[in-house]
């Protein structure tokens, strides 16, 4: 070995909030991908254990708390993914989706601008803060006037609002996110594709009446494989420029109907098709589709898993954990 060398250290990455979905998926990209030391938060009495990442309890709702782990783990990067993430969640309860995904994510912002040195972070908010898209502005680009449609994303396009403010106001190297929808193995069957595979597995193995109930299937919204999204979010961290919003979606509009015959499509078992009233959503959005320009001439990056397999492995997953493995 030639001297002097330099000894590089690993980054630190904190994701908070990492007990939900996108967080496992997260751990392993930064930790395999990127090579970080990875810290991860949860609630207190979740589950998480990941053999990537150290894992402590923390409510974002004790700024207290939140400023003592930051300083303990002092992390170079952080991604903030705590919330209340269920649009139905939030109709049902407001109150409580407002403390979490405002005034939590307002805390999670005033402990970083107290320390010491400057992080990198990333705020994830949503695809659907833009609402209520009119004719010609689909694609949807991070300058389109928001007109949030439901109170989730009311609260994200207010957490995304008071998160450019501080960025600019205290310096803070502090990057947003809108997410389009993500999907992929291991999603919570809140979420429409999640959902459809579910009733899929439990008609394949006779739990169910062969009837999928559904919502609204003309909808059409931009999925992304959640493994492409947590790529999208390290990349960002990194390169990202502070104070400014970036769509991270597919840049491809499906409508419901589709996602659900490929599904069935999926399936040998005979599927029929029923409409749910308490599945249709009192404000319901028609397109929503990313224009995904931004990220990719900053970051260089772009959604690689087409969607077929996205669904091919959401269908497998559940077929596995519902218990049979039956197949085609
Ligand atoms: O509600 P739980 O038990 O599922 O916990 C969620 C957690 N969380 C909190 N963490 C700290 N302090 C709180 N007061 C608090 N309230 C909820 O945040 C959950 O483990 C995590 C968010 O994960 P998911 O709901 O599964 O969201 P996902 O799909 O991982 O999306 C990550 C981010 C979220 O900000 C979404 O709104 C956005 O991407 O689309």
């Amino acid at each position: 070995m030639e001297f002097p060398f330099v000894v590089k250290r690993m980054k630190k990455a904190l994701i908070i909030g990492a007990g939900g979905f996108v967080g496992s998926y997260l751990i392993d990209c930064l930790h395999d991908e990127f090579h970080m030391d990875v810290y991860a938060t949860k609630l207190k009495g979740t589950e998480l254990s990941h053999p990537s990442a150290q894992v402590y309890d923390l409510d974002i709702l004790s700024k207290e708390d939140l400023v003592e782990l930051l300083y303990n783990i002092r992390p170079d990067y952080i991604f903030h993914l705590a919330a209340q993430s269920s649009v139905s969640v939030a109709w049902k309860n407001p109150m409580m989706t407002i403390d979490v995904n405002i005034k939590g994510s307002v805390n999670v912002m005033d402990a970083v601008r107290e320390l010491y040195y400057k992080p990198r972070i990333l705020v994830i908010g949503s695809g659907e803060e833009y609402g209520h898209i009119k004719e010609g502005e689909t694609p949807i680009s991070e300058e389109t006037v928001l007109r949030p449609g439901n109170i989730y994303a009311a609260t994200k396009a207010c957490q995304n609002m008071i998160g450019s403010i501080y960025a600019k106001a205290y310096d803070i190297e502090m990057m947003m996110v809108r997410a389009f929808n993500h999907v992929g193995p291991g999603q919570a069957p809140l979420f429409v594709v999640s959902d459809f595979c579910k009733q899929t597995a439990e008609i394949e193995q006779g739990l169910k009446e062969p009837v999928i109930h559904v919502g609204n299937l003309s909808a059409r919204r931009d999925f992304t494989d959640v493994r492409d999204v947590v790529r999208a979010y390290a990349l960002l961290v990194m390169k990202g420029t502070a104070g400014e919003t970036y769509n991270v979606g597919s840049g491809n509009a499906m409508a419901i109907q589709d996602i659900l015959d490929m599904i069935v499509g999926m399936s040998s078992a005979d599927i029929a098709v029923e409409i749910d009233k308490n599945k249709i959503r009192p404000v319901d959005v028609p397109v929503i589709e990313a224009d995904i320009t931004k990220i990719n001439r900053e970051t260089g990056w772009k959604p690689v898993i087409s969607i077929e397999q996205t669904i091919r492995e959401t269908l497998d997953y559940w077929r596995t954990k519902i218990g049979g493995n039956v197949h085609e």
